[in-house]
Formats: C-alpha cells, sequence, structure tokens
C-alpha cells in the first residue's frame, strides 16, 4: 500500500495536503507525470467547470464523490475562472467513445472524453487516484492521462429472484459498476423462484409470482424453512433505476429468461404450461422441468404484452431473453407442442432434435417482436442448439466455446464463462472458510478472475471484432443479503474490470499492489468486501454474514 503522503499544505485553509496515485484500477492505458512540474491542489476554493448538461450532471457526480473522500464542498459552475479549476469536457477527437484524457497543471485540471461517457470514465480515475480518504487537500501531481477501455460492452449480472434487492440496493450496485468503469448492468428480474417485475397487462405475475411460500435450506437439501419470500420493483421503482445508472453512462439490459425458469410465471398463470399445473413458486434452487408451452398461442402473446412494457421501461438496444435450461421433457409428452412441431416441419436431425428447434421458433418469436420495436436480443449459449436466429448476440456462460462458436459464425458474442466469471463460486480454495457458494463450480479466486483472457489467440481479427465484450454474474441462490453481494462480488469486480478495459499485458503482482488504494474507496462507500487477496493493514472490514 503507498503511504499517503500528508504534508501540511501551504493553502489558506492549513488543511493537510495528500498526494493522488495515477496507479488506479483498471490501469490507465498511459500516464505520463510532468517531472518537474508543480502539481494541481485541490482546496475549498477549487470549483468544477461545466459548460452544457451533460458535464452538470458528471460535475455534481464528481463533487459528490470528492465530497465523500475530502470534506470539500466543491461549487460547480458554467465558465472557468482564473485558476483553481477542474473542467470537464467532451470534445477528445477520438473514435473510442469512452476514450478521455486527463490533463494536470498546477492551475487547473481538464477531463476531456471523447464522449460525456469518456469524460465519466476520467471522473473515475481522478477519484480513484486520492488515496485516501479525510479531511485533506489533495496534490494531483502534473501529468497526462490518456486512456480508453479495449470492451465496448463492460458487463455485470446481478440476479435478484432468488433473493431480491430492493432498489436502494440496485442503486448501491449500480455505484459499484460505475466505480470499476462497467456500462452494462444486466438485470435478472425472473426466474422459477421469483418474477420480480411489475407488469401492468398481467398483474398476477407479481401478485402472484413475485411470493413463495418458503426456501430449501443449505445446499438445496430436502429440508425447507416456511417463511413468506417475496419482493418486485413497481414500474416507477424500474424507471428511476433506469435513470439512475444512464446518469452514470451504465444501461441497463433486462432479462426475461424463457421459455424456461418461467415456474413463478406458472404459478400466476397455469394455463401457459403444458400441464395445466397447479405449479407452486418454486422454493428449491435448480432446473425445472416446468417451462412454458410453445405449442399454445397465448403463451406467445404473454410474452408478446410483457415484452411490450419492457420495451418500454428499458431503453437500452440490447433485451435479454434468456433461453438456458429450459428442459424438453414436458414439449416432447405435450399435444399443443407435438402438433406446433408437426405444423411446422421441424424435424430432428443432426441440426438439434425437433424440440430443440421449437425453442429455436420459440425465441424467433421473442426476437422477431423486439425486432420490431426496434431491439436487439441477448440469449444464453443454448441458443446454439436447434439453429440460432440471424442477428443474436450469444452470452457464452457454459465455457468459451459457445462464444467461439458465434463469432465464428459471424454473430456478435459476450464472454461469461462460468470458470472465470461466475463470482456465486467461492472465492477461496478452501471452502470450509467461505460461506455457503454454488456448489457445481470450482473455487474462483480474484487471480484467476484476473487471468481471464477473452479473445483466442487463433482468432483473426474479424472474429475478435465479434467478442464484443466480457461479463461476470452474480447468481443469488446463496447469497441472501446485499452485504454478501458486495463479499462476493468486491473484489473480484475489480479484477474483472481489468479484463474488460485494459489492453496491457496481464500483471498480477501489479494488479495486486494497486487494489489498496482501490478498497480505500470500498471503505469510503461503505462496501462490503473480501480480504483473501488484501495485505492485512488494508483489510480491515465490516463485518461480513456469514
Ligand atoms: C446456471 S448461467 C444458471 C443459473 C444459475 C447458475 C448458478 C445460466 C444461464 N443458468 O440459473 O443460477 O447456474 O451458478
Amino acid at each position: 500500500m503507498l503511504p499517503a503522503l500528508a504534508v501540511l499544505a501551504a493553502s489558506c485553509d492549513n488543511r493537510p495536503a495528500i498526494t493522488a496515485d495515477y496507479d488506479v484500477v483498471p490501469l490507465p492505458a498511459s500516464i505520463v507525470l510532468a517531472e518537474n512540474a508543480p502539481g494541481f491542489t485541490m482546496n475549498k476554493n477549487t470549483c468544477i467547470v461545466a459548460s452544457d448538461a451533460d458535464q452538470q450532471k458528471n460535475a455534481e457526480l464528481l463533487a459528490g464523490y470528492i465530497a465523500d473522500l475530502t470534506g470539500l464542498n466543491l461549487k460547480v459552475v458554467d465558465k472557468a475562472p482564473g485558476s483553481n479549476f477542474i473542467s470537464l469536457e467532451n470534445t477528445l477527437g477520438v473514435e473510442n467513445p469512452d476514450a478521455y484524457a486527463l490533463a494536470v497543471n498546477s492551475d487547473n485540471i481538464c477531463i476531456n472524453g471523447a464522449t460525456p461517457a469518456g469524460t465519466f470514465y476520467g471522473i473515475q480515475t481522478l477519484r480513484k487516484s486520492v488515496p485516501e480518504a479525510g479531511e485533506n487537500n489533495v496534490v494531483f501531481p502534473a501529468g497526462e492521462i490518456v486512456d480508453q477501455p479495449r470492451f465496448g460492452y463492460r458487463g455485470a449480472h446481478l440476479d435478484v429472484a432468488r433473493h431480491f434487492f430492493g432498489p436502494d440496493s440496485v442503486k448501491i450496485f449500480i455505484d459499484m459498476l460505475a466505480l470499476h468503469n462497467i456500462n452494462r448492468f444486466h438485470w435478472h428480474l425472473t426466474e422459477d423462484q421469483g418474477w420480480r417485475l411489475e407488469i401492468k397487462s398481467h398483474p398476477l405475475l407479481t401478485e402472484v409470482g413475485s411470493k413463495r411460500s418458503g426456501t430449501v435450506l443449505g445446499a438445496n437439501t430436502q429440508e425447507y424453512d416456511s417463511i413468506p419470500y417475496g419482493g418486485f420493483y413497481t414500474q416507477d421503482e424500474v424507471r428511476d433505476i433506469v435513470k439512475y445508472a444512464a446518469d452514470r453512462h451504465i444501461t441497463v439490459i433486462p432479462e426475461i429468461d424463457m421459455p424456461g425458469h418461467m415456474q413463478a410465471a406458472l404459478a400466476a398463470y397455469p394455463s401457459m404450461g403444458c400441464t395445466g399445473g397447479p405449479y407452486e413458486v418454486w422454493r428449491r434452487w435448480g432446473v425445472t422441468d416446468e417451462v412454458l408451452c410453445a405449442g399454445n398461442d397465448s403463451v406467445y402473446k404473454l410474452v408478446d404484452d410483457v415484452l411490450a412494457e419492457v420495451c418500454d421501461l428499458f431503453p437500452s438496444e440490447y433485451i435479454h431473453i434468456g433461453g438456458d435450461e429450459c428442459p424438453k421433457v414436458r414439449w416432447e409428452k405435450c399435444t399443443k407442442c407435438q402438433a406446433k412441431i408437426r405444423q411446422l416441419g421441424l424435424k430432428s436431425d443432426k441440426g438439434g432434435t425437433k424440440e430443440q428447434k421449437l425453442q429455436s421458433y420459440f425465441m424467433k418469436h421473442a426476437q422477431d417482436f423486439l425486432a420490431e420495436h426496434g431491439r436487439k436480443t441477448i440469449g444464453w449459449d443454448e441458443i446454439l442448439e436447434g439453429g440460432v436466429n440471424p442477428g443474436a448476440v450469444v452470452m457464452s456462460w457454459r465455457g468459451e466455446e459457445g462464444g467461439i462458436a458465434a463469432a465464428k459464425m459471424g454473430h456478435d458474442a459476450i464472454m461469461t464463462p462460468s470458470k472465470y466469471m461466475y463470482f456465486d463460486f467461492v472465492q477461496n480454495e478452501d471452502r470450509d472458510k467461505e460461506p455457503l457458494g454454488a456448489s457445481w463450480g470450482k473455487p474462483l479466486t480474484v487471480e484467476k478472475v484476473y487471468s481471464y483472457e477473452p479473445i483466442p489467440e487463433t482468432f483473426t481479427p474479424e472474429e475478435a471484432a465479434h467478442i464484443i465484450g466480457v461479463q461476470a454474474n452474480t447468481w443469488a441462490e446463496y447469497i441472501p443479503t446485499f452485504s454478501h453481494v458486495q463479499y462476493m462480488t468486491l473484489p473480484r469486480m475489480a479484477a474483472l474490470s481489468e479484463v474488460q478495459w485494459s489492453s496491457a499485458p496481464k500483471d498480477y503482482e501489479g494488479f495486486l499492489t494497486r487494489l489498496p488504494q482501490l478498497v480505500e474507496q470500498y471503505k469510503n462507500q461503505g462496501y462490503n468486501y473480501a480480504k483473501h487477496v488484501l495485505p492485512a493493514e488494508t483489510a480491515e472490514q465490516p463485518a461480513q454474514d456469514k
């Protein structure tokens, strides 16, 4: 950990000054210090210059970060004073929209982005360069940082269905993403165990589908508690969250997982299943046989009605429609599904079984509906089975193979292989020292996350361009509280951010030396975090719920 040099500033207010360190996480592409030039001292008279509405929002966020870290309340103004200001601009002529330059001299700091999002990443770098929180002025060494991310899609997923995290927690999660330069929030809103999104045309989805009568105990044992569990987001809450994210240059990508992982919806509308039910909102984890009936026209109407409201709520270019883990046992025996298969002329062959092809038909229906509303779709890699529909983006989770196959077929792909990117796996080789995690995965250490290389060496540049990004997923079967979400995601999210952002050769030791300064931000924001890879003096942490 870099000792923060506390010197008494020769400024008017006699607050101690500490020196900023630009070696942040993720590491900027280029940092050039002007060795002999005096730096910029941020003190109570420093103001932030924002000349338009976009920069005004950025400026308010920067002022908030600085207040949290130093207690300084910097004024936001629209015209630069003679000196002692931080100006926010977005006139950098660089193609990468998230690029920024951050220039520091004794007179001012200028953060210039290619777009307002680029400026925002410069703000994150500035904020993270403050080595620790306290009632301090900060000296920023003179020099220039020039930076841009490797991937345009830098994602993090949160499952709010197995356990529910309320709107305030979701906003904190979004703040955590912003701190790590992550720009896509994949919000997993529906599951067998709970439907969490208000849908006005089908109120039972939340009235019935958001509540379960109890939850399985331990590692999916045969025992249950009988504590009613539930929660959902109203559409007003969703709109507020989407805006909160957009202000932080984060796009919210909702997921409505279909045609499997739908048992909660079936509990609400049993006629949408092959057997007609009755169904319960599931109380255990795993993969249920109860899925939407793909031979029933009312099911397609339900899907359209839900997606129409989803499009209305979420401006995202991409909507995630799941497609994972859909057992076909019901479809094989269902007269309606088999009639549909015959009607469509689907046959089992080496391209897939006729039921897998029925799933492709089902996904295509949803995809076409979204396309009519100007949206693109993302699906889990199972959408490759039975024939992937043109234009679909593949999210590769069972390994990298799905993403590789998709890219070779000319589809865009997002890499989220469980082995490297599943934050519901325990993070310590010794499971006994950890709270219960998903048991099907090997322990996933910070180092393993950091080591991930998303683009296979053998890829041509054209194939590589189809890997649009990387994402980590936090499934919540074994994560009952939001503080536990933070424990599972921090600091693995720091390693993730470097995989997503940095083009530099991997240097895990270097990463570890930079991590404690980021942890100072976690502490300042009151985030819970795991301490396995941190030096003892950085590792004091709030009590974690085991
Ligand atoms: C697989 S990843 C699932 C999730 C589980 C997760 C647990 C994916 C598309 N499906 O439903 O929560 O494993 O690790």
